[in-house]
């Protein structure tokens, strides 16, 4: 098995967090949006040590996040919204050179997001796969179109190899712990408008912002 049992992964655990990041009015809380990727990090750990450069520095950004929310601030970083006024009122920001701020929760943030687009893409490859389609074609295609165009070439070529070594389809279905094949595609078919959502609540937060190129 690819995991062990006892740390037995469930991506539905990992959905239903990213159901409750939206609130009533529409704002997406940090605290579950970070959770939320933890699961996603611990899913790519389990894939094995050649994602281990994209799980650091995954951890890393959510660590960024977790220590704005218990810092002094904290109150100010509940939502994303709150976040970005927070941050934009009180010049926090670098938002065309890197200067002051090269961790700002809105910087940081952003690679979170950009990735989240990947996620999404990838996920509906996987959704509507057959059989013989391969994890590593869909995963290289995503990425492609989504977190590529912000990655320098060694980036880009290190995903690359990493992504050849992604386990069939079958495999990557029973790690994510669902099912059977038709149960995951299922399940994709739930969660998918769920991921899309928080994507788009804070895509637009950005864009209002002006703030989707922040280096
Ligand atoms: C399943 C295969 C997973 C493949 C993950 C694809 C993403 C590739 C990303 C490559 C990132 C390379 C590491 C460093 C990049 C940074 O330079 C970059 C920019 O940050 P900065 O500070 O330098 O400006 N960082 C990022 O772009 C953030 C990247 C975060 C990637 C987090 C990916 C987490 C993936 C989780 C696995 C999800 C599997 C989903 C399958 C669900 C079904 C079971």
């Amino acid at each position: 098995a690819v995991v062990s049992e006892n740390q037995k992964f469930s991506i539905k655990e990992v959905f239903d967090t990213f159901q409750l990041c939206v609130t009533e009015n529409k704002e997406v809380k940090i605290d579950q949006y970070v959770a939320g990727w933890r699961g996603l990090v611990r899913f790519l750990n389990s894939l094995g040590t050649v994602f281990y450069f994209i799980a650091k520095d995954a951890a890393s950004k959510i660590q960024i996040m977790v220590n704005y929310r218990n810092g002094e601030n904290g109150a100010q970083y509940a939502t994303i919204q709150s976040m970005v006024k927070y941050e934009l009122e009180n010049d926090l920001v670098d938002l065309t050179e890197k200067a002051s701020f090269p961790e700002s929760g809105c910087r940081t943030l952003l690679r979170l997001h950009r990735a989240l687009h990947w996620l999404e893409l990838f996920l509906e490859r996987l959704r509507t796969s057959t059989e013989d389609d391969k994890t590593s074609v869909m995963c290289s295609e995503s990425y492609n179109e989504s977190l590529a165009l912000f990655h320098p070439y060694m980036i880009r070529k290190a995903s690359g190899l990493a992504f050849c070594t992604l386990p069939r389809r079958y495999t990557f279905f029973e790690v994510m712990n669902v099912g059977t094949p038709d149960q995951v595609v299922a399940m994709l078919g739930e969660a998918l408008p769920l991921v899309s959502e928080v994507y788009q609540l804070t895509q637009d937060l950005y864009s209002k912002h002006n703030i989707l190129d922040i280096p």
